[in-house]
């Protein structure tokens, strides 16, 4: 496969306004008869060119061009195009193929899941189901009919309104689906089975009545209840905050187990992991709840941001990926949280969207080139992406950003647009100049913003000097700078908020850095203040600001950013933990904890005037990875080794004060379990609590009291949260006590292949020495299923990403699992495999042995036979 990149972009040649298709399902060999109503682009560059479209694994039975049966010397097929020569302007084309379902493993085209047929079309995958041209930008007015079994497949639905539908000869019946919105191939979907429907209704602001409809397996039925409440939410909530009215008669859910990502924003028709849609109290946590609501409101968001307005070509994909998360972040923080969100989005951004930005695969939020866009849908592109806009909607405010996106919907409804169209509405509407902002998507990598500041008491002023660079990436040695909103405040030595004014504006709540080297000037100053910097994270760069334990722990207790406590929080943990880690590379095992960290965390954790929830995303301290960003090289055993002493230590030296919260918040527990935000909250605070009660230093024996407390909380918890947050904290301190209720677990729930996700996950991510063995064991477990995404990340990326200590073992055990498993998926389930080797992406941050471990595990991947497209570019992208 050939490099494609952005300049080359070309309009079609050929435009379908209307396509017709008739698909007869059977497992093995299912019929899909395509009719293309095609005309040619007043747009395109090349007059006379032949209808080229895509197709692959498909076989060809029948094609004709205006209802004559074409000969194979009157077309060509080549590398997955089939063009054929066309002298007129307008035509029609028809084609028979066949495909077969049951065989599809790489779970993109239309597969089989349970014996229910679906499809998956973005970004590539509706060229495995018919010849079409399967690209963004070309839309099309689809009607769909779907045949199958009645006894096998009694339930059969296509994006759209339902149009007709009856009986057929010999066991057969049809639907006849019909969506009036132009949209492109890859938000097509079709879906058959033995399903049963949770229904209900929703009423749009101007009074039309939408069918709401969630589909599963009969056995499913009865877990669909959180999912429908967070659909109708989201629905409201797009009214309100963006005017946007759903558009169809119905919208419907479809939920399955095998799924290579989240879920699928088809027209009218999602298609889900069916993580991301069942629920109980029982088999489900608050995560999992809180999850589903997000997922399920990013899907239904899409439907103005990607459906209505569409990409005009993939490397756009950030105009409705990087929109769409920040819509969807939005939605949660307004129905749950703020901080708690933006503490979460944040903590991905730094730990997964930074690491990205520095290694091999590193591309702008608008990639120039790609091979295989499936590689392409990263934490730039959604996460970054988002980012970008939240910095637009800061520089515009609210008001501002909303006139924006109402003329980005006027102008461009029923389009495929590029990341330029958008911006330039936001641009319009307000009178803003984005030109430099614009560079943004373009250049890859994380700026890195250095401050200083002098205090002039005498003037009452204080100087801000601001420097900003951005790290070479394999695409691009030098970068121009970035416009950077700085979001800042003032604190006085007592914790009070100080004013101060910018060139003549009274407490602004940004200053614009837009020079590589910039000076700032705020006057009157009172007094000389401690600095609270990028609040409510303004950018996503790396800042670099000396702040002493004094001045980060008055931050803790008192920033009146919330997300500012909690990175000063960070930051003061960070400063122990690199200090430990230095130690620890010395060979001194005796690290202490300081007493600023002891005091600030002891502080954070009594401070009711915050809420529980924050309190417990704040008490977490740093993740490994971000630890391990401040490294060269890194050291990953003393990443584990340090980071865990010191939650042991806090875990002993405050647990007073641990066991107090920790039976208070038990006695204000609501029972039954309601899943609510407060509610939510109190048991993340509980459960953190008692994380740190069973926390033992690495090595060190884990008290028996405490275990004894953790055993306690599974055997007595009505829920999976506080079930899972025991068995996890029991399994991580001991061993054989762990195995004891993993067993239990596993009798309990081994037909719920949701639930069992946890359990493999819990254990691959056990950092005690035997995981690697229990891992492989569990490859052979009834109830792993290496065919099915969910398993695989559940065992092998909890190993692989989240087990960094085993994972990287020194005699290179776990590269050579992590290969194998790569190898081996890459055969059926090339999406799936390239995920999964993500982790070998980083060797060159790591000592020189781990590199060569690693490299030798990319090098005889890539020698194999046959490995795929999407593999072959990450192998070569990181072995450059
Ligand atoms: N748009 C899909 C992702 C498709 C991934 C294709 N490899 C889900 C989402 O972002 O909403
Ligand atoms: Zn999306």
């Amino acid at each position: 496969k050939k490099t494609i990149y952005l300049k080359d972009y070309l309009p079609p040649a050929w435009l379908i306004p209307e396509t017709e298709l008739r698909v007869t399902l059977a497992p093995e060999d299912t019929q899909v008869e395509a009719i293309l109503h095609c005309k040619r682009n007043p747009h395109s560059k090349e007059p006379n060119a032949a209808i080229v479209l895509n197709g692959e694994r498909l076989q060809l039975e029948r094609l004709a061009l205006n209802g004559r049966d074409l000969a194979a010397r009157e077309y060509g097929y080549a590398e997955g195009l089939l063009s054929i020569p066309v002298q007129a302007d307008e035509c029609t084309i028809a084609s028979t193929v066949r495909i077969n379902p049951a065989a599809n493993l790489e779970l993109d085209g239309l597969y089989r899941s349970a014996g229910n047929y679906c499809t998956q079309c973005e970004a590539e995958g509706f060229r495995k189901i018919t010849f079409f041209p399967d690209r963004p930008d070309v839309m099309s007015v689809f009607t769909t009919t779907v045949i199958g079994e009645k006894t096998a497949c009694p339930v059969l639905l296509a994006n759209g309104n339902l149009r007709e539908q009856g009986e057929l000869a010999g066991g057969l019946h049809f639907a006849t689906w019909h969506d009036p919105f132009p949209k492109p191939c890859y938000l097509f979907a079709l879906v058959a089975g033995n399903l049963v429907a949770l229904e209900d209704s929703f009423t749009t602001k101007s009074g039309r009545r939408v069918a709401l409809a969630i589909y599963v397996e009969p056995r499913n039925a009865g877990k669909c209840g959180h999912a429908m409440a967070a659909l109708k939410t989201a629905m409201r909530w797009d009214e309100e905050r963006f005017g946007r009215e759903y558009d169809l008669d119905n919208f419907k859910i479809l939920a399955v187990d095998d799924f290579n990502m989240g879920a699928m924003e088809n027209k009218g028709l999602n298609v889900f992991n069916s993580k991301y849609v069942l629920a109980l109290p029982e088999t489900a946590t608050d995560t999992d709840f809180d999850s589903i609501g997000g997922v399920i409101a990013h899907e239904y968001f899409h439907n103005w941001t990607g459906n209505r307005v569409t990409c005009r070509d993939w490397f756009q994909l950030s105009l409705k990926e990087g929109l769409t998360v920040f819509r969807d972040q939005e939605f949660s923080s307004d129905i749950a949280s703020r901080p708690v969100k933006r503490i979460r989005d944040v903590n991905l951004i730094r730990s997964i969207q930074f690491r990205e930005d520095a290694g091999p695969m590193a591309h702008p939020v608008r990639p120039a080139s790609f091979v295989e866009i499936n590689n392409f849908y990263t934490a730039t592109v959604y996460d970054k992406g988002a980012e970008l806009i939240r910095m637009m909607h800061t520089l515009l405010g609210e008001a501002g950003f909303r006139r924006g996106m109402d003329l980005y919907f006027e102008r461009h409804d029923g389009q495929a647009v590029t990341c330029d169209d958008f911006v330039a509405a936001l641009a319009d509407a307000n009178h803003h100049d984005f030109t430099q902002f614009k560079r943004w998507y373009s250049q890859a990598g994380t700026p890195e913003l250095f401050v200083t500041s002098r205090y002039d008491a005498a003037g009452g002023r204080l100087l801000l000097r601001l420097r900003q660079s951005c790290p070479a990436t394999p695409d691009m040695a030098e970068k121009k700078p970035f416009v950077i909103p700085l979001a800042l405040g003032l604190l006085a030595r007592d914790g009070r908020e100080l004013s101060f004014s910018h060139a003549g504006r009274k407490n602004p709540a940004f200053l614009t850095i837009t020079q590589k080297e910039q000076d700032f000037v705020l006057d009157e100053v009172a007094e000389e203040p401690v600095l609270s910097l990028l609040r409510n994270f303004s950018a996503p760069v790396k800042l670099h600001f000396d702040q002493s334990d004094e001045e980060l722990s008055l931050r803790l207790g008192y920033d009146r950013d919330p997300w500012g406590r909690w990175d000063a929080g960070q930051h003061l943990a960070l400063k122990a933990l690199m200090q430990g880690i230095e130690q620890f590379r010395q060979g001194h095992q005796n690290i202490t904890l300081p007493d600023t960290l002891k005091h600030g965390m002891a502080a954070l954790l009594d401070d009711e005037r915050a809420d529980a929830a924050f309190r417990a995303v704040s008490l977490v301290l740093p993740t490994e990875n971000w630890i391990g960003q401040q490294m060269a090289p890194l050291d990953p055993e003393a990443v584990f080794w340090v980071r865990q002493r010191l939650r042991a230590l806090l875990g002993q030296e405050l647990r007073p004060a641990f066991l107090r919260h920790y039976e208070a918040l038990g006695k204000a527990a609501h029972r039954p379990y309601v899943y609510t935000t407060a509610e939510a909250g109190r048991r993340a605070l509980r459960n953190m609590c008692l994380d740190y009660l069973l926390c033992c230093a690495p090595e060190a024996p884990a008290d028996a009291d405490m275990l004894a407390l953790g055993e306690r909380q599974y055997r007595e918890a009505d829920n999976m949260t506080d079930g899972l947050a025991a068995l996890s904290a029991v399994v991580n301190a001991d061993r054989e006590r762990g195995d004891a209720l993993l067993q239990d677990f596993l009798a309990k729930w081994q037909t719920d292949p949701l639930v069992m996700d946890k359990w493999l996950s819990l254990q691959a991510a056990c950092p005690l020495p035997g995981t690697l063995a229990r891992v492989r064991a569990l490859l052979r477990h009834p109830v792993f299923d290496l065919k099915n995404p969910n398993k695989v990340r559940a065992l092998v990326a909890s190993f692989c990403a989240l087990n960094q200590r085993q994972f990287h073992a020194r005699d290179g055990a776990g590269y050579e699992f992590l290969k194998a498993m790569v190898a081996k998926i890459d055969r059926f389930n090339p999406q799936i495999a390239t995920r999964m080797a993500a982790p070998f992406t980083q060797w060159r941050r790591y000592d020189a042995d781990r590199q060569q471990g690693m490299r030798a595990q990319l090098e005889e991947l890539l020698q194999a036979e046959d490995i795929s497209d999407d593999l072959k570019e990450l192998l070569e992208k990181s072995l450059w």
